[in-house]
């Protein structure tokens, strides 16, 4: 079963907290940032931002673009009072959420979906569940890939829910800028080329995109075309990457190296491009004896090729033996970050168009 990811982000998060504080500013403009005249906007509630207010705007012009706004001072205390209510709420529907910053959390909502009529009453039913429990407004999307769920959150902002079926029917009428990683250095640069929409870069041939747009135009028309379908993110601080089956029929070596290959590649999409210098393999036989063998590398390596040569060489290293096997994983550790390069892209993608 694929994961299903949900993404929850609180809608003009540090005013809606000094709403729900004092209600009497319900329906005017707020702008969190400063009292006085200097720094900039931290955010400004919907009606604000019809006056052209936005966050990171210096506090002098969001003045002058709407004076009769009301200024307040940032409260941080009250904001991350208000996070922690509103997490304890979204814990409950995955106790091992994910908090990526003070207003925006990711679920993993893969078993949780079973318990509703479909996505799109789950997602309503978080919502509600935030509203009602906290009196403050969030977006969610839902999606089978984070970044996917991450733009969703957005689409219908304030108060939306947008579920992604299809990613490319989804992502091809938005603007290219929405992929979270095509920023104010290369928009300019699809612009030039004619593109504004995914749906622009689609029409373009995958050597074409890659010769102009390098990892980043791929990593975009991947995402459309739902090759790439991350997960849960994982935690700074994890200290090894491992996955693991067990089987209902115990296995004979030949079928066991073949889970082991695709645990191997499961693994290497997981690293999302880290590197790794420890490498063990596990193999539990029927009778639940249960072995480990490592290899450490002599220097950090990454990608599927090194995960899989060195996790079969331990399987082959193993004394030949008789009885069947139950479980087969494979783990790494040892881990320094890294992005994938555009060359492991390419041996990725060709192996997916194998
Ligand atoms: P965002 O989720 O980016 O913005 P938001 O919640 O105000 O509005 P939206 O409805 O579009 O989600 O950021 C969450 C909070 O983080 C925001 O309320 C204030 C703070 N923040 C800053 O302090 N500086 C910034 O530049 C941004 C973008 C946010
Ligand atoms: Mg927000």
């Amino acid at each position: 079963m694929a994961t299903l990811i949900a993404h929850v982000d609180m809608d003009c998060f540090f005013s809606a907290c000094e709403e729900k504080r004092d209600p009497a500013l319900k329906g005017r403009p707020v702008i969190v940032g400063a009292a006085g005249n200097r720094g900039v906007a931290c955010t400004a509630n919907y009606k604000a931002r019809e006056f052209g207010v936005h966050s990171a705007m210096p506090i002098t012009k969001a003045r002058e673009a709407c004076p009769e706004g009301v200024f307040l001072p940032v409260d941080f205390p009250l904001y991350a009072l208000e996070s922690r209510r509103v997490m304890d709420v979204l814990s409950r529907f995955d106790p091992g959420l994910y908090q990526v910053s003070i207003d925006e959390a990711y679920l993993d909502v893969t078993r949780l979906s079973g318990q509703f009529t479909s996505r799109d009453a789950m997602a309503r039913a978080i919502r509600r569940a935030v509203l009602e429990e906290t009196g403050l407004s969030c977006s969610v999307g839902v999606a089978e890939c984070r970044v996917l769920a991450k733009i969703a959150s957005d689409y219908r902002k304030p108060g939306g829910v947008t579920i992604v079926e299809d990613a490319k029917a989804f992502l091809s009428p938005l603007p290219i800028e929405k992929v979270p990683g095509v920023g104010r250095r290369s928009l300019p640069l699809y612009h030039e080329a004619g593109i504004g929409t995914v749906g622009d870069l689609l029409s373009w041939d995958r050597f074409r995109v890659i010769e102009r747009f390098g990892t980043q135009g791929l990593y975009v028309l991947q995402l459309a075309l739902g090759e790439i379908s991350y997960g849960m993110p994982i935690a700074k601080d994890q200290k090894a990457f491992g996955r693991e089956r067990t089987t209902h029929q115990d296995l004979t070596a030949r079928e066991a190296r073949t889970i082991l290959l695709s645990l191997c590649r499961r693994l290497e999409e997981d690293l999302e491009g880290r590197y790794f210098r420890k490498i063990t393999i596990k193999v539990r036989y029927a009778d639940f004896t249960t072995i480990t063998r490592d290899v450490t590398l002599p220097s950090y390596e990454r990608g599927m090729r090194s995960i899989s040569r060195n996790a079969l060489r331990l399987f082959f290293s193993l004394p030949s033996d008789p009885r069947r096997i139950r479980l087969v994983g494979v783990r790494t550790s040892v881990l320094m970050e890294g992005q994938r390069t555009l060359r492991e892209y390419l041996l990725r993608t060709a192996d997916l168009a194998a």
